[in-house]
């Protein structure tokens, strides 16, 4: 019987209190092998010793701000003790936790608290938990230490009361209010969307400030990254809070898709994660706005997942063979997985997804399911076959539509002509058709939709048609006009369309088209088209924007949207949006000059009205998180940066004085992000006045950090260098790590692909350093070159030498090492676990 375990000492291995000797066991690398375990059931028990204070890699065992606390997803329990470490073993947990009282005064673990008490004679004391639900290990947690506690209580849909409790670093308590609120949100939301009932006693959140990545579901005793707990108006931004609200019922919405159905192995994790973060994404739609959430979720999907699935790091939402699973936490996992768990919901429609979900409750509920089990309750619930939509689990690259829409004035007919395609990825040089449902509409010059008749007389149910072919033909009847075509609505699949449609077909969707997402749509397909336009040019100015123009100016005065809507419109696409979009060959300065000059015509010419929106967005109520109020401060934003875009007197005043007069965090940022981006006396004073406000606080000074480090300008990389050295700053907290080191490789694209590639060394330089001690945030700094290939010849050759000499380095971490040789496209697949 083969146990994992390392990182620690035994101390002693008893079976049926009977110790074992050297003879009776085997230690080997990463585990421990039990050489005659009796057929029958058996005791064992084991001692062992960990030190968390030397366990930097943040996974076990370990301490954090003098709190000790437990990491085990993905394969951390191993770290702990020996144990089959695997997500189909699963057990009832009883933990009795003990410790110095004065160290480690609250003492919690999973489930519901059984007894506690003194040590005789000590000055210590213990707490036993007991969780009657069977769990895999990696859901297993405790925690020790001083903390502040803010406590409530939530009556679930049958009556039961449970109690709530959010346990912070001391003096911290006052921001845990919109957690604790969202927390009630998400429980209550569950119940009725889902029918999903809370089952222990008592549900706890531990904030931490030293934590990989964004929080973590372990049963009853959720622990969190402070990032996604702690929000004050004054030290948390609306993104901030939309995070925090986000992240929260995330792991909340895990008790069931993740915890009471877990994975049967680490292949499956999409089957917890896209599902979950579908059931999140459905929260923050219901809660705030349905359209700005979907635009929200697809910039998102596109700036990481798009690119992901575009470059050397490409792998399926399962993927087939992983080297080290810690480097699947992906965007294509967590991403593209709910998108496919969307696409379903599409595809069955509304009241046929929630009888598949109720299935899955039903027959999986206590067991570790697989992607399998899951989609076939949807097809058994619905009589639908899903077999080649399966695809979308086992083919990575993002599938490509060409469609041509034919108009026949004297047939009063419109024939639309789809072809698919999905490109080759690592391993995966040939695919197979994709299920891909396809939303759209037929708008009449009126702005109304016409109704979709098949030649058949059909309608098209939902207005979704399924495509499976690679190329296939429909035609709709009784088509009197010519209309225009509204494509892949709410982006109901995540693919790219490219149509027979011109400026001008865009600049009348952005102003008729029904669906929110296709006229946010349409804005941006206006902008990226001049921007590569201008890019491809080689630094040319953007001509012909006066359609582009025209087509913001209506949103602007359109009363009837949302702000936070209009808000999006006014977001050009990012540097990487536009270099993605470009795909090959890019030259990352061409990007920036491009964009740059494209906002300042815009905010030019639409000066007046962005103005008078800046001050009719701003009021002088006190601050609130809500939607409607966010909404009005992105759009005062937005304005402002537009605004600003010229670095001219006016602009820059402007944003100066929103700076220093702000109440809030959201516009305080907002006014500093701007100023960021001029060369202007005003930016340093701003940027040192926030640092003496703020200095002690390190979730803002981390917001203090990535904002220089995302500055477009030479100076920035020895910035960055040097504040590698400032005080605040420290290797060994990977939110730091991110605010500084993160955001110059990811939001950056002018500075970390310098054309001299100093960039990419001083990445190397920063990775390396710390892969000795935290593998998984190096291996997650490193994925910054996830795009290298795309690059023009210049800075691909010298990304390319820098990967080859971390490849080279002596004794890199197996995360390290696995994402540098499949960034080179080096990696063997026979050699992982498949
Ligand atoms: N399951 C968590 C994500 C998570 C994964 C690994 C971790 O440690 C290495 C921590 C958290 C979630 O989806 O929120
Ligand atoms: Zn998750």
């Amino acid at each position: 019987m083969r146990l994992d375990g390392e990182n620690f000492e035994l101390a002693s291995i008893a079976l049926d209190r009977t110790p074992l000797g050297k003879k009776d066991y085997k230690l080997s690398d990463g585990g421990l092998t039990l050489l005659k375990p009796p057929a029958g059931p058996f005791t064992l028990e084991i001692v062992t010793f960990v030190d968390p204070e030397a366990n930097k890699a943040l996974s076990g065992l370990y301490r954090t701000n003098n709190v000790y606390c437990t990491q085990c997803e993905a394969e951390g329990f191993r770290r702990i003790t020996y144990f089959p470490d695997r997500p189909d073993v699963m057990a009832v947990f009883t933990t009795r936790v003990e410790a110095d009282k004065d160290e480690a005064p609250v003492l919690l673990a999973n489930g519901n608290f059984v007894r506690g008490g003194d040590v005789a004679g000590t000055n210590r004391h213990f707490a036993v938990w007991h969780d009657p639900f069977p769990k895999p290990c990696y859901l297993f947690a405790l925690v020790g230490g001083k903390l502040g506690c803010v406590a409530d209580t939530f009556t679930t849909m049958s009556g039961r009361t449970v109690e709530l409790r959010i346990y912070v670093e001391p003096g911290k308590e006052d921001r845990c209010g919109y957690a604790l609120d969202a927390l009630k949100r998400a429980m209550r939301w569950d119940e009725e969307k889902f029918g999903r009932e809370y089952d222990l006693d008592i549900f706890m959140i531990v904030a931490v400030s030293d934590f990989n990545m964004g929080a973590m579901e372990n049963k009853g005793l959720n622990i969190f990254n402070d990032k996604y707990v702690l929000a004050s108006p004054a030290t948390a931004t609306d993104n901030d809070y939309a995070g925090v609200e986000a992240v929260i019922a995330h792991e909340y919405f895990h008790n069931w898709t993740g915890n009471r159905i877990t994975c049967r192995d680490w292949f499956q994790l999409s089957l917890k994660e896209g599902l979950t973060v579908f059931r999140d994404q459905e929260f923050t739609a219901d809660e705030r706005s349905r359209a700005v959430e979907r635009i929200a979720d697809v910039r998102t999907l596109r700036a990481n997942q798009f690119v992901e699935d575009a470059g050397p790091l490409a792998h399926p939402v399962r993927p087939a063979l992983y080297h080290e699973i810690n480097n699947f936490y992906t965007p294509t996992v967590y991403e593209k997985g709910a998108e496919v768990v969307r696409m379903l919901s599409v595809l069955v429609g509304r009241d046929g997804f929630r009888r598949g979900m109720d299935l899955y409750f039903t027959r999986h509920d206590g067991h570790a399911a697989t992607v399998e089990d899951f989609i076939a309750c949807f097809a058994d619930a619905n009589g639908a076959d899903l077999s080649q939509f399966m695809r979308w689990y086992a083919q990575a690259g993002t599938p490509e539509l060409t469609v041509t829409g034919t108009f026949d004035r004297k047939a009063k007919t419109f024939r639309l002509d789809v072809a698919q395609t999905v490109p080759a990825t690592p391993g995966q040089p040939v695919k197979e058709p994709m299920t891909i449902p396809l939303a759209l509409g037929l708008v009449g010059a009126d702005g109304r939709d016409l109704p979709l008749v098949r030649a058949n007389g059909a309608r098209v149910a939902r207005g979704v048609l399924t495509i499976s072919k690679p190329a296939e033909s429909f035609t709709f009847t009784g088509i009197a006009e010519r209309p225009t075509l509204s494509l892949n609505r709410g982006f109901a699949a995540p693919i790219k369309v490219s149509v027979n449609a011109g400026a001008d077909d865009l600049k009348f969707l952005a102003a008729h088209d029904c669906d929110p997402f296709n006229r946010w749509q349409a804005v941006q397909s206006l902008a990226t088209g001049l921007l590569i336009e201008a890019v491809t040019a080689r630094g040319g100015k953007p001509q012909a924007e006066a359609g582009l123009i025209d087509a913001l100016a209506a949103i602007l005065a359109d009363d009837a949207l949302e702000p936070a809507f209009v808000a999006q419109a006014l977001g050009l696409p990012s540097e990487a949006d536009i270099a993605r979009d470009i795909g090959r060959e890019v030259d990352p300065d061409a990007v920036f000059r491009a964009r740059r000059a494209l906002r300042e015509r815009i905010g030019g010419a639409l000066n007046d009205r962005l103005s008078a929106l800046h001050r009719r967005m701003s009021d002088n109520a006190p601050y609130r998180p809500d939607a409607a109020s966010a909404g009005r401060r992105a759009l005062k934003n937005a304005c402002l940066d537009l605004l600003a875009a010229d670095g001219g007197d006016a602009g820059i005043t402007l944003a100066a004085r929103q700076f220093a007069g702000a109440d809030n965090m959201t516009d305080r940022m907002a006014a500093l992000t701007t100023l960021s981006l001029y060369d202007r006396p005003e930016r340093a004073a701003a940027i040192d006045d926030f640092y003496r406000r703020f200095a002690g606080d390190p979730l803002v000074i981390d917001k203090w950090f990535a904002l220089q480090a995302a500055i477009p300008e030479p100076a920035t990389l020895e910035r960055v260098r040097q504040l590698t050295a400032h005080p605040a700053f420290s290797f060994a907290n990977p939110n730091r790590l991110r605010a500084l080191i993160g955001a110059f490789a990811q939001l950056n694209q002018t500075q970390f692909n310098r054309p001299d590639g100093a960039g990419y060394d001083f990445l190397a330089e920063t990775a390396l350093a710390l892969d000795g001690k935290n593998p998984q945030v190096a291996a997650r700094l490193l994925s910054a070159f996830k795009s290298w290939r795309a690059l023009e010849p210049g800075r691909r050759a010298r990304a390319e030498a820098t990967l080859r000499r971390v490849a080279a380095a002596q004794s890199l971490s197996r995360d390290t090492a696995d994402i540098v040789r499949r960034a080179l496209g080096e990696q063997t697949a026979d050699d992982g676990r498949s």
